[in-house]
């Protein structure tokens, strides 16, 4: 039997000025929201509470101008690099100058490529099939690429200007407001939305593990830390749908058949200005479009937990195998705050670098030097994600 063929066309045109209205409304309630502004601490040096308020309302908050000029330079040339270690096309092994591409003899998982304004994820069993409706795909344009890389995985051993990032000191004293000082790292990230080509990010939420813990709260699955290399549009950018963090149950698919469409009406944009850096919690429901605008996105995405939420806990199967994080696996995944702080030091030997309770209370001295960049290959592998 052949199953009978439906016909589905898309009228892109009509499409387009949906999305254009849908965009113009979600900015005016994104900035209604008042969950945005500059990194401050209170007195005692916590973390100002309107932010801490803020945040746990919303599920995200943008910090407005983190990284300074030459910060943003240094992250520039680093993508530029990176890009231009990109294999020629996919399953390739070389780049265009021939050399061995990233990824190439790599066991963690590196790179991810999707055809141009697609949504690789979306309606599929990936990822846990935590992505369950796929997007809207505008039409590329006839002369691009076949497919691009959009995501990248392991950031900090292909950038040392990610990796100084990773060790910011104002960051990592907010991510301690937020997880505790004894916080641990998730992953790395960095996603590429190229103008006319960047792929969309399904609607999803993060957490795979813990939703029937009884302990579960609106902090389990930690969050994201998104630095904005170029900033943010409602077109290029990630949209949220504020609260859903504090939200045991959710049903995505419902949310997108009740709507319609995959524009959530609930959603706002995550907008931003080159050197902002937004937080977002991992369980808040997320998503970003296909990029089918004139501007450039590129996120420089890295996470953090609450040492509770991971220690000896089974997960993987996303991001990295599935493990027991038990402590001997944290403290080593820790090592790449260790670096990183020292590799910042070493860049901006103004600043006063943070100091990481753990490895202080261990007496642990980590040294961004020859012997370090070898040991940071594949580091990824041992991600710790839930
Ligand atoms: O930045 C994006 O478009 C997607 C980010 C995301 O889904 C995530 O960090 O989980």
């Amino acid at each position: 039997m052949n199953p009978p063929v439906i016909a589905r066309t898309i009228d892109h045109a009509a499409q387009a000025a949906a999305m254009e209205k849908y965009m113009a409304e979600g900015e005016e309630r994104a900035h209604a929201l008042g969950n945005r502004g500059p990194i401050r601490f209170a007195g005692d040096g916590a973390l100002h509470p309107d932010i801490v308020e803020a945040y746990w309302r919303c599920g995200f908050y943008v910090f407005e101008g983190v990284l300074k000029a030459d910060e943003l330079a240094d992250l520039e040339r680093d993508l530029k690099d990176i890009m231009s270690r990109f294999p020629v096309a996919k399953g390739e092994e070389v780049d265009a100058q021939g050399r061995k591409a990233i990824g190439v003899g790599q066991q963690a998982p590196s790179l991810f490529w999707s055809k141009p304004l697609a949504d690789p994820f979306g309606g599929t069993a990936a990822a846990n099939g935590r992505h369950p409706v796929k997007m809207y795909e505008p039409e590329a344009a006839k002369d691009a690429p076949e497919e691009i890389v959009y995501l990248m995985l392991g950031t900090l051993q292909h950038s040392e200007a990610a990796l100084r990032l990773y060790g910011h000191p104002e960051v990592l004293k907010m991510v301690s407001a937020i997880n505790g000082q004894d916080f641990t790292p998730f992953n790395e990230a960095l996603f590429i939305k190229e103008p006319g080509l960047g792929a969309s990010v399904a609607w999803h939420r993060d957490g795979v593990t813990h939703w029937d813990d009884p302990e579960w709260d609106q902090g389990t699955h930690g969050f994201n830390c998104m630095a904005q290399l170029y900033g943010c549009t409602p077109a290029n950018g990630l949209w949220v749908v504020p609260g859903t963090h504090k939200l045991r149950q959710i049903d995505i698919a419902a949310m997108v058949e009740a709507a319609g469409t995959d524009r959530l009406p609930e959603a706002v944009p995550l907008v931003a200005k080159p050197g902002d850096l937004a937080i977002t919690n991992r369980q808040v429901v997320h998503g970003s479009f296909a990029n089918n605008s004139k501007d450039w996105r590129v996120t420089f995405n890295f996470g953090f937990h609450r040492r509770k939420s991971v220690l000896n806990v089974e997960a993987g199967g996303i991001h990295n195998a599935r493990a027991v994080y038990d402590d001997a696996r944290i403290r080593r995944r820790s090592r790449m705050i260790g670096y990183a702080i020292d590799a910042r030091r070493q860049r901006f030997p103004d600043e006063t670098p943070f100091v990481y309770k753990p490895h202080a209370e261990a007496g642990e001295i980590w040294t961004w030097d020859d012997k370090a960049k070898l040991d940071v290959f594949d580091y990824n592998l041992e991600d710790l994600s839930i």
